[in-house]
């Protein structure tokens, strides 16, 4: 049997592909056991600077895999799906956000239910132009689940999060751009390319400083001005002592590109 989740390292980027393309990528156990070895690995592996996640053949991934995980619910079977929330979903999507290192999530194709909020987890989102997007949640009685009642307002509005989670009406790449789910939409013949490029791009930047601000951007959206700017002083009196910033500096001065070594000292 093929493994649910591939995994490797290119050009310091852990690439995670979610691996069952003919149930375009559902989540299974499978697939959940498999990204928790990829975070693992990418955790405590200090040669991988960021993360490309995204999903083999025409989808990204379609949510809960309603053949296997949520099949035979009926009437008579009471399931506790907050319990599969806390054990799989929640860890995932924790993690995801307290990862110190950035995390392209390169929607490749169609996304659906928690497919689409396991993407809205990641810091840069981008799309190939044949992905469309669905909460799917309400076609069978559930709610957004794996933060989408929490990244979908903050990333386009109310207005779009409530109609969208609503009315589980399905929207094609353009339109996620249009809203700013997504960040840019490359054709589907260089997206693999182009979002490896960005993630690559990501590898060799000062990563203590992307952790640092995956933690104020984090913090923003519980804090007021005043707490925000204290938290700015602090992180930023860490990456005033990082030698990624007197590489920074120095390279700047010399009019050489800097070669930052994310590492702390
Ligand atoms: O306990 C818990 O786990 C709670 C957590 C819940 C989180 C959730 O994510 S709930 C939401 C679950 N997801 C969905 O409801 C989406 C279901 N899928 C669809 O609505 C559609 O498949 C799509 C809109 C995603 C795509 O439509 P389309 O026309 O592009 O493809 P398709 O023909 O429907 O699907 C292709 C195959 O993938 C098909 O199999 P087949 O007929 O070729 O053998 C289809 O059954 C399979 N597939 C698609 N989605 C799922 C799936 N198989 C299992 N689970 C799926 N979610």
């Amino acid at each position: 049997m093929a493994e649910a989740v591939l995994f490797e390292v290119k050009e310091a980027v852990a690439i995670v592909t979610l691996n069952r393309p003919e149930r375009l990528n559902a989540l299974n156990g499978d697939i959940h056991a498999g990204l928790r070895a990829a975070f693992d690995k990418i955790e405590t592996d200090e040669a991988i600077r960021a993360v490309l996640l995204t999903g083999a053949g025409r989808g990204f991934c379609a949510g809960a895999d309603l053949m296997q995980s949520l099949s035979g619910v009926n009437a008579a079977e009471k399931r506790d799906l907050g319990a599969a929330l806390d054990k799989e979903y929640n860890p995932l999507v924790r993690r995801m956000r307290a990862l110190p290192k950035p995390i392209v999530s390169a929607v490749n194709g169609v996304a659906a239910g928690a497919g689409v909020n396991l993407a809205l987890a990641g810091d840069i989102i981008i799309a190939a132009q044949s992905a469309n997007f669905t909460q799917a949640f309400i076609r069978i009685g559930l709610i957004p689940d794996a933060g989408g009642t929490y990244f979908l307002p903050r990333l386009i509005g109310d207005a779009r999060a409530r109609a969208l989670a609503m009315l589980g009406e399905t929207i094609t790449a353009e339109q996620a751009l249009a809203f700013g789910l997504v960040y840019r939409l490359f054709d589907d013949a260089v997206f693999h390319e182009e979002a490896l490029k960005i993630a690559a791009g990501l590898a060799q930047k000062p990563t203590l400083a992307l952790a640092a601000m995956k933690r104020a951007f984090a913090a923003s959206a519980g804090n007021g001005l005043d707490e925000q700017l204290d938290l700015e002083r602090d992180l930023q009196r860490d990456m005033g002592y990082t030698p990624d910033f007197a590489e920074g500096v120095t390279a700047f001065v010399e009019k050489r590109a800097a070669r930052f070594t994310g590492k702390a000292g």
